[in-house]
């Protein structure tokens, strides 16, 4: 079994989406994340952490940490979205997944978070862009593309989408990034991301109360 517990507009759809990529049987559950709540009662217990995503893999097996989730549904799907275990490519890939998830990922939490996770002032949103901006931009610099590993769509693809989807969504200037631009652009093209998008609908911070 394979249940993708997400909130809307998280970093929760980077699973989201390889899993719709990846033809896997799945099914999802919906997280309100300002009640900590699902369909049957109380999130927490199905991750102390308090925090999407989750991927429940057994009646009582569960993932967290986005990076370790998208590595697994990797190997579910063939290792379609993983290079060879261990060979130098192998490495590069995880390099990106990590920095996504503590230079980037994180960078995003404003320390004045009230309400929701995301920035809702005008200096959170600024301190936010002082330090996300210089690690945006050493992803340009090393964008060869058309995919973040190059020629092969990989696992760091829909994470580096859930960053440059945010930037539109806080109204940040993605366009001084033209290959984040055009990645971005180029992930929206792609069925599986079309549909998450649909399915997912509105962020949870525009709906949860
Ligand atoms: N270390 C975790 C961080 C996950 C995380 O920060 N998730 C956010 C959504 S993007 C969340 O659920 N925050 C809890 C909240 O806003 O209450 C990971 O890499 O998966």
């Amino acid at each position: 079994m394979l249940n993708l517990f997400y909130a809307s507009g998280t970093s929760a759809m980077a699973p989201h989406i390889l899993l719709q990529d990846s033809g896997l049987d799945f099914t999802t559950a919906k997280v309100n994340l300002d009640r900590k709540t699902w369909v049957q009662g109380d999130y927490n217990q199905i991750n102390e952490k308090s925090y999407v995503p989750t991927l429940q893999i057994g009646s009582d097996i569960y993932l967290s940490e986005c990076a370790v989730i998208l590595e697994y549904i990797s190997t579910l799907a063939d290792h379609r979205y993983t290079f060879q275990y261990a060979t130098p490519a192998y490495w590069q890939e995880r390099i990106w997944l990590n920095y996504i998830a503590t230079e980037l990922h994180k960078n995003f939490i404003s320390p004045f978070r009230h309400g929701n996770w995301l920035p809702n002032t005008a200096d959170s949103k600024q301190l936010v862009w002082t330090r996300v901006q210089p690690r945006l931009q050493y992803v340009e610099e090393h964008f060869t593309g058309p995919w973040l590993l190059g020629s092969r769509f990989t696992a760091a693809d829909p994470y580096l989408f859930v960053m440059t989807n945010w930037l539109q969504r806080l109204a940040y200037p993605l366009t001084s990034f033209p290959q984040l631009t055009a990645f971005d652009q180029r992930m929206r093209a792609r069925p599986s991301v079309q549909e998450v998008l649909q399915v997912e609908g509105k962020p949870h911070s525009l709906t949860d109360q």
